[in-house]
């Protein structure tokens, strides 16, 4: 029996299913979002530009973490691979917070085709998170410093609980594994609290991370090192990523293992940014594109949604 009930369950994996599609969608499709008939080469983006394979994962966190804190609003979530931006955009539309900057990107089946069209596109939404994306303050594409705004952001804020995505490869940098030191100086107290979640999709672009490298033992002794309680949580066992939320635990350090690119053609060094390139040219390629995206079963979770809206 799942500790937060099969129904909760089910409305999280809906959630991933969900922004996994459109990521896919908003990486690849200039038209026939819904897939309402065959995909053709015109229904392509003739410039493929953004980055694919961590994205799942942080659509695994973003929904386990939204289930556990959606009613706390001195939650907040940190995401450091900004380059996962199909992601924290699927997410941000589907939360409304798009439509509060930018009225055509409403939650609707017309706000979903705005939001697929426009990304990574001339005057659109761009492909990485930028000043435009709400919730970011600044641009730089520079890896390394989610964990040390988390502890800046939950500085004098005893109440605020901030959870932060720290890519394998982003912790790789001298920043990042530094910044593990400042729960010695700002844990506890008159200050937030810190959920540390290393995404370990195992990649850092193409080839395997340090930290991937390491024997999970080596790992764990390594963050104990730092003072915190290592925490495994498998991405795609949502009941047990619910109950290891759930659990009381001393300075967690969650370690969330997925597989780069998982759900698409190609995954690990393949998966990094766009793992298919010349649907738009090669039939075989733009099948197997049209076969990712049925797999995610769209209609259905559109039909969920949407039940008032046609898709014309
Ligand atoms: C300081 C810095 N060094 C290098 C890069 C180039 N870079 C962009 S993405 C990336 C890999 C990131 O790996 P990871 O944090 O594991 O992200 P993910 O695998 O989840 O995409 C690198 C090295 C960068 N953006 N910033």
């Amino acid at each position: 029996m799942s500790s937060v009930g099969i129904a909760k369950i089910e409305e999280i994996q809906e959630r991933i299913r969900l922004c996994d599609y459109l990521c896919v969608a908003q990486l690849f499709l200039r038209d026939n979002f819904f897939l309402e008939r065959e995909l053709t080469f015109d229904d392509i983006k003739a410039r493929l530009l953004g980055h694919w394979g961590t994205c799942h994962g942080i659509n695994v966190a973003m929904a386990n973490l939204k289930a556990k804190y959606k009613d706390d609003e001195n939650y907040s979530f940190i995401l450091g691979p900004g380059h996962g931006f199909p992601a924290l955009n699927a997410n941000l539309w589907l939360d409304g917070e798009l439509a509060k900057i930018d009225k055509e990107a409403e939650v609707s089946l017309a706000g979903l085709k705005y939001l697929c069209r426009n990304f990574s596109w001339p005057d659109g939404f761009p492909s990485h998170a930028s000043p435009i994306t709400p919730g970011v303050i600044t641009e730089g594409g520079e890896l390394g410093y989610a964990l040390a705004n988390a502890y800046g952001a939950a500085l004098g804020h005893p109440k605020k609980t901030i959870a932060v995505l720290i890519g394998d490869g982003e912790l790789e940098t001298a920043t990042a594994i530094d910044s593990l030191n400042l729960r010695n100086v700002l844990a506890g107290g008159k200050n937030g609290t810190i959920l540390p979640i290393l995404h370990l999709n195992g990649y850092k672009i193409s080839a395997p991370s340090i930290y991937a490298r390491k024997s999970e033992r080596e790992l764990n002794e390594m963050i104990r090192g730092f003072g915190f309680t290592p925490v495994q949580l498998e991405g795609d066992d949502t009941d047990s990523f619910q109950k290891a939320l759930n659990d009381d635990v001393e300075s967690p350090f969650y370690i969330m293992k997925t597989e780069k690119g998982y759900g698409g053609p190609n995954r690990h060094h393949e998966a990094h940014q766009i793992p298919l390139k010349n649907p738009k040219t090669d039939k075989e390629e733009l099948k197997q594109l049209e076969d990712w995206l049925k797999s995610y079963k769209p209609n259905e979770l559109l039909k969920d949604l949407f039940r008032e809206e046609s898709y014309d």
